[in-house]
């Protein structure tokens, strides 16, 4: 995508900023969105996060965007009613300016909400975080911790919301759905992959059935449904200078499925003594100790509100998210790199095998993850 300087700004100066625009910058690693930093100068001047949202991969960009309004509105009056400051405990998203929208813009609940450029192109933009830390990787088992508190407290701060949402993304974690997509991508081999594929193949097929035992219980409402984030990596939480979470950004995945997948993917993401798209596999596995830090931390906030089905399964949540994650790293390579961008051709083939790696160890250390979940949520 090139968008020249010029039509980078005709763009942000359809949102409502406060302060005059002075300069764009392409920012971050993002798979999916384009993510810029908007600086504005006068009264009012302040950093703004503008992004191109994919709309390849995000089918309904208003869906997603109505999403993200009801949630940080909730959010809000919480952090208000608790004292706590509304600019920086919860993401603020910046609505349109009313005279850059058309009529139909107007008439479309979600309208002011996004732009949709002359290219069919989406753009959403919301108040940048000052004074803001994100890490990409946790080293220190009181950072998980953080991590921990931060994803239970944004969970216990939607547990009474009640309106339903967009399914943005269709069966984003349902492991039945992506099976459909699995057999799919298999039959089609767009890439002439698959026969190379076979020992990869083998390590998504050999535990089909158990994720669709977990996934049943999700289906028959043994595991209840809950307001979920649905990307809960490291890098998704802001961190004040002190080590203090702010707040959970990149909320266009919140939707509404099991809360144990917003804990498995953390784990996932967390508790990695190595990169995601490790080449070194000697470096990957799972940190048990991050694994008890990041547990504690999360079951301070919600140990009191999940069921006993949702703390049995919570271990096991780890296994079925980083499974997935290797299931959709091998499909897009199978599918010849349509979904994550890649940096190099084996990108996703790397990050498979980094995956898969660290789903072996996590398998490894199962039992002593139950048991340390046992000891926090009592
Ligand atoms: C994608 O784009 P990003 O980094 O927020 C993906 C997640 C994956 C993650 C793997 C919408 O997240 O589900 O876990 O990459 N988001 C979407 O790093 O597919
Ligand atoms: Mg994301």
């Amino acid at each position: 995508m090139n968008y020249s300087q010029e039509e980078m700004l005709a763009i942000a100066q359809k949102f409502d900023t406060t302060g005059n625009i002075v300069e764009i910058k392409p920012l971050g690693p993002g798979f999916i969105n384009d993510t810029f930093i908007v600086k504005t100068k006068g009264e009012g001047a302040r950093k703004y996060i503008l992004q191109r949202k994919n709309h390849l991969i995000f089918p309904d960009v208003p869906g997603m965007m109505k999403n993200i309004e009801l949630v940080t509105e909730h959010i809000r009056k919480k952090v208000i009613a608790e004292g706590g400051d509304p600019l920086r405990e919860v993401l603020t998203v910046t609505v349109r300016k009313p005279e850059t929208m058309s009529e139909t813009e107007k008439a479309d609940p979600s309208g002011h909400l996004y732009y949709k450029d002359a290219n069919g192109n989406f753009w959403a933009m919301c108040i940048f975080i000052e004074g803001s830390v994100t890490y990409e990787k946790a080293d220190t088992p009181r950072l998980c911790y953080k991590g921990g508190e931060g994803i239970g407290k944004f969970q216990a701060q939607l547990s009474d919301f009640t309106t339903p949402l967009n399914e943005t993304i269709k069966g984003f974690h349902n492991i039945r759905w992506r099976f459909e997509q699995w057999d799919e991508a298999i039959a089609r081999d767009a890439a002439g992959r698959v026969a190379g594929l076979q020992e990869e193949i083998g390590w998504i097929e050999s535990r089909k059935d158990e994720m669709l035992d977990f996934w049943s219980k999700v289906e028959d409402g043994t595991i209840p449904t809950r307001v979920t984030h649905n990307d809960t990596k490291i890098s998704n939480i802001l961190f004040d200078d002190k080590g203090n979470v702010l707040c959970v950004i990149d909320l266009d995945t919140c939707m509404s499925s099991t809360s144990l997948n917003d804990f498995g993917d953390a784990i996932r993401s967390y508790t990695n003594t190595g990169a995601e798209d490790d080449r070194n596999l000697d470096n990957v596995g799972m940190s048990l100790e991050m694994f008890s830090a990041y547990t504690q931390g999360y079951l301070s906030q919600r140990k009191s509100n999940l069921t006993d089905s949702e703390i049995e399964y919570l271990a096991f949540s780890a296994r079925y998210i980083t499974y997935e994650q290797v299931l959709r790293f091998l499909m897009d390579y199978i599918d010849g790199d349509t979904y994550y961008k890649t940096a190099y051709p084996e990108h996703n083939l790397v990050r498979t095998r980094a995956q898969y790696k660290l789903l072996r160890s996590i398998e490894d250390q199962y039992e002593a993850m139950k048991d340390i979940v046992k000891e926090y949520a009592r």
